[in-house]
């Protein structure tokens, strides 16, 4: 069994959801936030058998969508509190980033 985390956009993560549950995938939903952005996006967790990761991996790379965001960084030489001047930079985000890990153990209680 494999545990597949998987970092997704928000706007991407409700579809994905509903087609991997309709599929029989049995998924939870987190709220989590990018260190790097500090904006808010979904990590998805499902235990799967091994024989399904790669249809699990397929429908999320289908799905989610790279985009743009503009987020501000601060001027590294110029960063104490009196010269703080943050600038906008644009990053690529995702599609998704995804994890599969091996499962030592699975309950159910
Ligand atoms: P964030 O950490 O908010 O990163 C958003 C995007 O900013 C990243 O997109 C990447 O394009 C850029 N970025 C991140 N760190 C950077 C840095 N030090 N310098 C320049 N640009 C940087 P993605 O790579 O697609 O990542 C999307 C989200 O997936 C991340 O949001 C984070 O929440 C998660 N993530 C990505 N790689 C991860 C990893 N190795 N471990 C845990 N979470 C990860």
């Amino acid at each position: 069994m494999k545990l597949v985390m998987a970092i997704m956009h928000d706007e991407d993560a409700f579809q994905i959801i509903d087609i991997l549950s309709e599929e029989g995938f049995k998924i939870t939903k987190l709220a989590s936030t990018g260190g790097f952005l500090r904006s808010g996006n979904t990590t998805m967790i499902c235990g799967v058998e091994d024989d399904r990761v790669q249809e699990l991996v397929s429908v999320i790379e289908k799905k989610c969508k790279s985009r743009k965001q503009i987020t501000s960084i601060n001027s590294a030489h110029l960063s104490t509190a009196e010269n703080y001047v943050p600038y906008p930079v644009e990053v690529v985000v995702g599609g998704a980033t995804i994890f599969v890990l091996d499962v030592a153990e699975f309950k159910r209680v």
